[in-house]
């Protein structure tokens, strides 16, 4: 199992937690009331928080596991599964579980170091807890070796052994969170300690750390698993002591374990005083099942790979830039006293107040004050992005270029332990970092699939060549739709947790209500249970058969329900949205003078509506501008036509105006967006694009009492309540919440944004794709991508099939196969053959998007092996969702 470099996470983003940024005032006030010690400063006053301990990302499963704890005084199946984990990843037969690390020491000194005791040990920094004890900590790391640092000095250790009376021999895996030890090193200790007739005391709270450099460093190891690794150093251990909140990503929990009967009796007879009941130990159940979890996950290689990886990317980056730092296990330990040379006192304090006043990261400095000047940069496992550890990175590295003017601190209160030291200080202005990246960190994920070749030959076979009829768990990177795809955020998960079910008006109704009818100024909001279902009571509505419906391009819901009810859809979109290879900025505009021409023909009496999407997903996420959502109105208002927008991507649409158009730069989200609804009489959203939420959707009319009530009577028939839309509360709530997030400035940014980051690595590697960019995809341009392929092959379908079974990432076909057939059974052969690359929101990182470029970059340097497809099943409506192709050879 060779150590490769990952490519990108081996897991998508499954639940985000939103990330404070605090003004450059705020953080000065914080600090100040902080007393400058950064201890004091709780997560919501802080960005990045670069702490390790216990604030890990968790897996689906483990945080479904805190869902399953018994909570038994007795007996707790819990502690079944966690024998169980323990059993099978580190070895040992008989497990004591105790409530964290503390606790497992304090089973240690109850039982196998009393007061009194030496303990010579490859580890000094918990002599901070050791000492008040009377336990005396003799180091005896082997300060010689150059690549295992951890390892101990033998003949020290055995000189010691001799010498004086030890009551174990204590090694810690990556000791100090610096210094890994070798296998080689670690069975010699254990030699020794049967020697002297001791036990061997292994702190594995960092194992898996210690086993990838073990992996990676030590010779005949490269070939092993890390799991395999973790087990044998476990195993050479006569006890293990292990930490929950470490390498098993839970946020609390603790354990020691055994292979001896008789110590482990002696650490039950302990823990009923200290801990808990010795199936317990002082831990809740469901902590028990997280821990339990954590440890069985914690191997998998391809999770360890990435960790590590963005550890020594984070500490190489510092080092380069000059850096005084050691290598931690979990990030850079940076030198403060070399960091700030003119500052003599606390400089690991001034260092960490500073880096916060900056830039609002927050490093905390651990355990005795004055001890050593380390300031840890440690990194929370699996919870932020590579985007993210680069700017923090940045932000040390600006400190560092303007480290003249940090100011000393004056000692304003004294004390041992680091939390407790306070200062004065006028603190010089540092030029500040401004963060450009996600406004959330990681607080769940969900691993995602890991397929070769031949079984995605397998599956795609198995789906007829259809993108959308392959299984998920055959997708790594599913690009699928942007629809119902997102991550929620924790935010939203409380709202859906707190949200009390009612078949009647429930206060997520209300909620909902109030944000929707502040954001757009409408005064009629309809719940419904997705878009289309809003697009059906809206064309029942507002058509009458026969009557036209003028839209910016067609979508396949809206168009169809349009046509249900008896309209007659016509394009008006602007020239330029059928030309690919036009950069105009606006090709989701409305063209008025077609529209002009079609009510000249017709009369303004024999116009529906005027059905008007913001960022024309069949266009490319193409926005309309200000300007032509204004004049689009001030055209119908007086001729009496409606105007209703599908706002699905309002929010996308809104950012494109900030961006594009220099009257909007410094206009927020949530003003423009109100802008552009009051240029229409009312609209229809799907809720799981914009909304931040998996379904949902709503109806809405500014100020028609009478559309409204004739809505609200199909809703009764079609989809539920009028106060829910056939939604639970819980999603209504989650729902209410997901729109305050959506109108963030930050996260709209790095949402549209990471499109363009995509595309532009595909079109530095040749690959045509619509231009500009849209707001939600990358649009691939087939005809120019495969000029071979006829149409009525199919290119597109068939491109999105080899894009999947080239790099196990799903995309959609939208050509010829989505537009269908006309009335005499002809294609359609749109002018646009395209394949959609759409970006779940808040789900994949840019790492996962270098990956999809490369892929598919890979595939156009072959693209002219690549042939058509043909139909063996066609339906007759929406045929590309359940369509079955062959391969033409
Ligand atoms: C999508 F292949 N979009 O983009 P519902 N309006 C707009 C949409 O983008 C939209 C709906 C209305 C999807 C899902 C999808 O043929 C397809 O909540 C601008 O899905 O009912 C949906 O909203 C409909 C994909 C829908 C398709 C239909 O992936």
């Amino acid at each position: 199992m060779p150590a490769t470099v990952p490519i990108h996470e081996p897991h998508k983003i499954k639940t985000v937690r939103l990330v404070c940024f605090p003004s450059l005032e705020e953080r000065k006030r914080n600090l100040q009331k902080a007393h400058f010690n950064v201890f004091n400063l709780t997560p919501s006053q802080t960005g990045f928080d670069m702490v390790s301990y216990g604030t890990s990302a968790m897996s689906q499963d483990q945080i479904s596991g805190q869902l399953i704890g018994d909570e038994a005084y007795a007996g707790a199946r819990n502690f079944e599964s966690l024998c169980d984990a323990v059993n099978r990843v580190l070895g040992h037969t008989y497990v004591c579980p105790t409530h964290n690390s503390l606790g497992a020491v304090k089973l240690m000194v109850a039982t196998l170091t009393p007061r009194g005791s030496l303990i010579p040990s490859n580890a000094t920094g918990r002599i901070d807890i050791h000492s008040p004890r009377g336990i005396e900590i003799a180091p005896v790391r082997d300060l010689t070796e150059k690549v295992f640092t951890g390892n101990v000095d033998l003949p020290k250790l055995e000189a010691l052994l001799r010498e004086r009376q030890a009551a174990i021999v204590g090694m810690q895996c990556f000791a100090d969170g610096q210094h890994p030890f070798s296998l080689e090193n670690l069975r010699a200790v254990r030699a020794l300690a049967d020697k002297f007739g001791l036990r061997l005391v292994l702190d594995v709270s960092r194992i898996i750390e210690n086993a990838w450099y073990i992996q990676k460093h030590e010779g005949g190891q490269a070939d092993r698993s890390i799991g395999d690794i973790v087990k044998q150093m476990s195993k050479t251990a006569h006890v293990i002591l292990f930490d929950g909140a470490q390498d098993a990503k839970s946020n609390t929990g603790g354990l020691l374990a055994t292979d001896n009967p008789a110590d482990h009796e002696h650490f039950m007879n302990e823990v009923v005083v200290y801990e808990g009941l010795h199936t317990y130990g002082g831990m809740a159940g469901r902590t028990m099942e997280v821990l339990a979890r954590g440890i069985s996950e914690m191997c998998d290689e391809e999770e360890v790979q990435w960790v590590m990886y963005q550890t020594e990317r984070f500490t190489e980056r510092l080092r380069s830039a000059g850096i005084p730092l050691e290598r931690g296990c979990d990030g850079a330990y940076v030198k403060a006293d070399q960091f700030l040379p003119g500052i003599p006192v606390y400089p690991e304090h001034a260092l960490a107040a500073a880096l916060y006043q900056m830039s609002g990261v927050r490093t905390v400095v651990p355990g005795h004050a004055g001890h050593g000047h380390l300031l840890p940069v440690q990194i929370p496992r699996l919870a932020m992005t590579t985007w993210q550890l680069d700017q923090v990175a940045d932000a040390i590295i600006s400190l560092f270029t303007q480290r003249d003017r940090v100011a000393p601190l004056d000692i304003e209160r004294d004390g041992a332990w680091n939390d407790q030291v306070q200062f004065r200080s006028v603190f010089a202005d540092l030029v500040p970092y401004e963060f450009n990246c996600y406004p959330f960190i990681i607080h769940t994920i969900e691993p995602i699939a890991r397929t070769n070749r031949e079984q995605r030959e397998r599956a795609i076979r198995e789906a007829g060549w259809n993108t959308f009829l392959l299984r998920s768990a055959d997708v790594s990177i599913d690009l699928l739709t942007d629809s119902g795809t997102t991550a929620m955020s924790t935010e939203q998960w409380a709202q859906y947790d707190g949200a009390h079910a009612t078949p009647a008006t429930s206060e997520a109704y209300h909620a909902f209500v109030d944000a929707m009818k502040e954001i757009y100024g409408y005064e009629y909001i309809l719940p419904t249970h997705q878009g289309r279902a809003a697009e059906q009571i809206q064309s029942e509505v507002l058509i009458k058969p026969g009557q036209f419906v003028p839209g910016n391009m067609y979508f396949t819901t809206t168009k169809l329900h349009q046509e249900l009810a008896g309209g007659i859809f016509v394009d008006v979109i602007v020239d330029e949205a059928h030309d690919p290879v036009s950069e105009f900025p606006w090709k989701g505009n409305i063209d008025i003078g077609k529209l002009d021409a079609l009510v000249a023909q017709h009369g303004a009496e024999k116009i529906a509506y005027i059905s008007f999407e913001f960022s024309v997903n069949m266009a490319g996420g193409q926005p309309a501008s200000m300007d032509n959502i204004r004049e689009v109105y001030a055209y119908c208002r007086p001729k009496g036509i409606p105007v209703l927008f599908d706002a699905t991507r309002a929010v996308e649409n809104a950012y494109f105006i900030q961006k594009r158009d220099p009257r909007y730069h410094n206009t927020h989200i949530r003003d423009i967006v109100r802008e552009m609804m009051a240029h229409g009489d009312g609209c229809t959203v799907s809720g799981k694009k914009d909304f931040l939420i998996n379904i949902g959707g709503l109806l809405a009319f500014k100020d028609n009492a009478e559309w409204a009530r004739a809505a609200e009577e199909k809703l009764r028939i079609y989809e539920g309540g009028v106060r829910d839309g056939g939604l639970p509360a819980a999603d209504l709530a989650a729902m209410a919440r997901g729109v305050l997030e959506m109108l963030d400035d930050r996260y709209i940014k790095t949402r549209v944004e990471q499109a363009g980051w995509l595309a532009s690595r595909l079109t530095d590697a040749g690959v045509p794709v619509v231009a500009p960019t849209g707001s939600h995809a990358v649009f691939i341009d087939v005809k120019r991508f495969l000029p071979h392929v006829d149409q009525d092959e199919y290119p597109a379908q068939r491109l999105a099939a080899e894009i999947y079974l080239e790099t196990g990432v799903r995309v959609m076909e939208r050509g010829n196969v989505s537009k269908g057939r006309d009335s005499s059974g002809k294609n359609y052969r749109p002018a646009l053959e395209l394949v959609r690359l759409t970006i779940p929101r808040r789900v994949y990182s840019n790492e996962h998007m270098r990956a999809v470029a490369d892929g598919i970059a890979r595939l156009y340097e072959r693209r002219d092996e690549i042939k058509g497809l043909k139909f063996v099943y066609e339906p007759p409506a929406l045929r590309f969702f359940q369509g079955r192709f062959e391969p033409i050879m």
